[in-house]
């Protein structure tokens, strides 16, 4: 396993919901990751504490999702030079694009990885993958995983190809 650790922080415990497919999707390669609730606006002091000391921590990784004026993964980021990756978060008027436009629009100089509106789960993907570029262990449970995406299409083609032959052997859809 994996020495690091993967730290995912949110703003709101409302965005736990999204927030902890990351924890899934890193569970399943036996991954260790710490959650917490902070905020780059209501708990400004939190935060810092948080990502001034994430490498001392033990982080490898710091997966931050917000919604709204989500400023959260950006902060983050300006505190550390761990990768930081982005989750924006969905919420109500704007669902999301506000989010995603708050964290992918950082400066020059301090990078956030933005995945898509709510894609925690890929979040945690990416975080697995940026520690496996040091862990051959971590690289072939990822690699299992490729093959298991890979499989599952395998499957999807054979039922449809079944049910195409189903469509003609009867004639179905034909005109009359
Ligand atoms: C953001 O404001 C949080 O990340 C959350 O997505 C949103 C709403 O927070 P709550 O009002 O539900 O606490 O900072």
């Amino acid at each position: 396993m994996t020495e690091k650790k993967v730290g995912i922080i949110m703003g709101s415990d409302s965005d736990l919901p999204i927030m902890e497919k990351c924890a899934d999707a890193l569970d399943q390669f036996g991954i260790e990751w710490e959650m917490i609730v902070s905020s780059a606006h209501r708990h400004p002091e939190k935060t810092a504490k948080f990502a001034r000391g994430a490498a001392e921590s033990g982080f490898g990784v710091i997966v931050a999702g917000a919604g709204g004026a989500a400023h959260l993964p950006g902060v983050v980021a300006s505190m550390t030079v761990l990768p930081v990756i982005g989750v924006p978060v969905a919420i109500e008027p704007l669902q999301g694009v506000d989010s995603l436009h708050s964290i992918v629009q950082m400066p020059q100089g301090i990078p956030v990885a933005t995945v898509t509106i709510n894609g925690a789960y890929n979040a945690g993907l990416l975080a697995a993958q940026i520690l496996a570029a040091s862990d051959l262990e971590l690289q072939q449970k990822l690699s299992n995983y490729r093959d298991s995406l890979a499989a599952k299409v395998e499957e999807k083609d054979s039922k449809l190809q079944e049910k195409i032959k189903q469509r003609k052997q009867t004639g179905a859809g034909e005109t009359k």
